[in-house]
């Protein structure tokens, strides 16, 4: 009999607990989330355009349990603040570039090789491919789970002393770089006297000239005025710059399965329209720069090759550091793509 009663209050218990966590996760999806999204760039920029599709496929898919906030031009912050606040839980999203991310993750450096990737088909096909996937895993030891490859794009230098024609023309030029150990170490290759410094303070250190130049793909040089500061670009396209679209993990993980995959498809999505964006405007804006009489450099392959071959022993030492399996992976994984 005493073991029929405890059997019998066994089973209820676990009804009860069933029936709690069925609540709890029914709960979760009737509450109505919110998530905070902040960039760095200003909202005319693609990657705000495309921030606001990734809103509009999320609220109109959890039926407005999911709330998009959108903020542009830094005001939740810089790459790696932002960042940062994804890992504390005080912030849902962010977009940063590939090297600030680097501080988190040092084999996202790889992406930031000067030269690695011959055009924007390539790097598509290897971020969006198995390699890319490898690398966005490595993020949730961080506390960060990356949901998809967005695009800045190929950088160009501009400054505000001369036309940069060959890596000669670097010498002593005080340059603006993200904030990336690699990044300083292949523009002091180059002969050029690199500071990192994070986006928000960049136009105001180009207009008192604490720096006389910087470098950014175009849609980036034209739609954050860096004409009104900058009197020379040259088409260096010395990295191709991805983003990727970070959320926090405390926030993925209280989210329903389904939710999960919404926001996973919405990033990837609202991604590929990015790169969309970002490829028109790289034209367009090209137009729109040399409109604004800014002086136009078109860098000679001989001149570039001579960039590459000096900035190849940072490479090397970064790829030891990395690791040569990592390296050879993506290496391997271009070369494929490329034929
Ligand atoms: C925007 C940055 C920016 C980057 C830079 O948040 O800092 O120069 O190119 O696009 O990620």
């Amino acid at each position: 009999m005493k073991k029929i009663v405890s059997l019998f209050l066994l089973v209820m218990m676990i009804l009860v607990l069933a029936a709690c966590g069925g609540d709890e996760k029914s709960a979760d999806a009737k509450e109505v989330k919110t998530i905070r999204a902040g960039i760095g760039l200003n909202d005319q920029h693609p990657q705000f355009k495309a921030l606001v599709k990734f809103q509009e496929i999320v609220e109109e898919k959890t039926e407005g349990k999911i709330k998009v906030e959108t903020y542009h031009s830094g005001q939740l912050g810089d790459d790696r603040s932002m960042t940062e606040a994804l890992q504390l839980g005080s912030q849902e999203v962010t977009i940063p570039s590939t090297a600030p991310l680097a501080n988190f993750v040092p084999e996202f450096s790889i992406f930031d090789f000067p030269f690695l990737f011959p055009n924007e088909e390539v790097a598509d096909a290897v971020l969006d491919g198995e390699v890319g996937q490898k690398f966005l895993d490595k993020l949730e030891d961080q506390n960060l789970v990356g949901l998809a490859y967005w695009e800045n794009g190929f950088r160009d230098v501009t400054n505000s002393k001369l036309p940069i024609e060959t890596a000669a023309d670097f010498k002593g030029l005080k340059l603006r770089t993200m904030e990336n150990e690699l990044h300083l170490e292949a523009f002091k290759a180059l002969g050029a006297n690199p500071t990192p410094m994070a986006l928000g303070e960049l136009f105001t250190a180009m207009q008192q000239g604490t720096v006389d130049g910087q470098e950014n793909p175009v849609p980036t040089i034209y739609l954050q005025k860096f004409y009104e500061v900058q009197d020379y670009v040259s088409n260096t396209h010395h990295i191709y710059s991805p983003f990727v679209f970070l959320m926090s993990k405390s926030f993925f993980d209280e989210l329903t399965e389904d939710q999960q995959v919404i926001v996973k498809e919405a990033a990837v999505k609202a991604g590929k329209y990015e790169r969309e964006l970002n490829r028109e405007a790289n034209k367009q804006n090209l137009e729109d720069l040399k409109e604004t009489g800014m002086n136009y450099t078109e860098i000679t392959p001989e001149a570039r090759q001579e960039m590459v071959d000096l900035v190849q022993p940072t490479i090397d030492k970064y790829a030891e550091q990395i690791g040569i399996d990592t390296v050879q992976e993506v290496y391997d994984a271009i070369e494929k793509a490329t034929r």
